[in-house]
């Protein structure tokens, strides 16, 4: 550090320029991040409101009760009302917790957690602190975990169960019904992974879609994952972790005597934690609703289907398999989907490159002329590659 400081004005200038060369959602290049530009209420409020710590709540009551109707909010939107919880730093976070309660709940050390092959990496960092073994099972036709492996996995040693809602790859969602008849009859803790799809399945429900049962609705399931940073628009960090009830919440709380605001009790990983990102999620399921939510909802689900409709015109492309949320996966039966990824980043495009295919979310800052844009590219590259 050096010993005087700079003027504002100069640090300001310096970060602008600086920060050019970050890609920005605006752009609308950015076509395969689960986040988005965060709604300008919740970067209004986000900001107004930095000093808020929820790890010291007797300091902050009025900050405290809006994160507990922040949670009856989502808990109501995952068909519970009575859930628990809390705002975290996001999906990663929530499913250590979640992992970390199952882990209280079987009182056994070493337990194995079966998951399907599609779930998110955060479970592989979670079973390596709690020293849990992840078990991970085949996925049939349709991407989604095999029912028939999950039966044949479970024995003396499992503890739980891992349904995804919205696979990270291709927006699947697993059979969470089956899973939690089998977390029934076998007495295993169910968890399921809705970071990214607990903001668009409860909408397109309402929009009239079929969307099987995956939530709370089903008595298995203990806890979802479901954050706010992703389709819920809201600014980082913001994940959501939702338990059935209090008593599983209790599981990992923490008595904690010493506090400037008195005794209180932690149950999430990280101490200090943002008051700012819950009041920001508060304002925004108050301000959208489930109105707002669905019209954002079925904005990016019409552009996913506009995409799915022309991709497998285009020589050389098709989709790995029909959307059912706003993420598509984009391959080529002609091409090296990797020369492919190659050739969109030479065009600006930031794509996620899966090891047999390319990965499109269609979050909100993606427009009508951008999809036009892409396609453009896709035909190029096509006639390109296709020599
Ligand atoms: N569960 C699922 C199903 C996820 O897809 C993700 C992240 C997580 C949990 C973990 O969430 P956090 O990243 O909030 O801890 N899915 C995205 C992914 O891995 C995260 C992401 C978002 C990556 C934006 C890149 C990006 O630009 O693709």
């Amino acid at each position: 550090m050096q010993s005087k400081g700079l003027p504002q004005n100069i640090i300001l200038k310096e970060i602008q320029s600086r920060l050019k060369k970050d890609l920005t959602f605006k752009s609308g290049k950015i076509i395969s991040s689960m986040c988005t530009s965060p709604h300008p209420l919740a970067k209004k409020v986000y900001t107004q409101f930095l000093e808020k710590n929820l790890g010291d709540p007797g300091l902050f009551p009025a900050t405290v009760e809006m994160e507990r109707e922040t949670i009856r909010m989502l808990g109501s939107l995952l068909s519970n009302p009575k859930a628990s919880g809390h705002i975290v730093t996001g999906g990663t976070e929530a499913n250590i917790l979640a992992l970390w309660t199952a882990k209280k709940a079987a009182e056994k050390e070493h337990g194995e957690v079966i998951v399907p092959i599609s779930a998110h990496f955060s479970l592989d960092k979670a079973a390596d602190f709690l020293g849990l073994n992840l078990v991970k099972v085949k996925l049939n036709s349709q991407f989604q975990a095999d029912i028939e492996a999950v039966k044949e996995s479970v024995n003396s040693r499992t503890i739980a169960l891992v349904g995804v809602a919205g696979t990270t790859s291709l927006g699947v969602v697993d059979p969470i019904r089956e899973l939690s008849e089998i977390a029934v009859e076998k007495n295993l803790y169910l968890h399921v992974d809705a970071a990214f799809g607990g903001f668009v399945l409860p909408f397109l429900r309402e929009l009239g879609f079929n969307v099987p049962d995956f939530d709370f609705t089903l008595p298995g399931v203990c806890s979802i994952t479901v954050d706010p940073h992703k389709m819920g628009l809201a600014p980082i960090p913001a994940g959501g972790i939702l338990f059935r009830d209090n008593d599983l919440r209790k599981l990992i709380a923490r008595r904690v005597s010493y506090m400037a605001g008195g005794e209180t009790e932690q149950a999430t990983l990280v101490g200090t934690r943002s008051g700012a990102s819950v009041i920001a999620v508060w304002a925004l399921l108050r301000h959208l609703g489930m109105d707002g939510y669905k019209k954002i909802v079925k904005r990016c689900m019409d552009l996913t289907w506009k995409l799915a409709m022309e991709i497998p015109k285009i020589k050389g492309f098709s989709l790995v398999t029909k959307p059912t949320l706003n993420i598509i996966g984009l391959k080529s039966d002609s091409f090296s989907i990797r020369q492919v990824a190659y050739e969109l980043r030479l065009r600006g495009w930031a794509v996620s490159l899966f090891p047999k295919h390319i990965r499109i979310v269609v979050m909100p800052h993606i427009r009508e002329r951008h999809i036009e844009m892409f396609l453009e590219d896709l035909r190029e590259i096509s006639d390109k590659l296709g020599g």
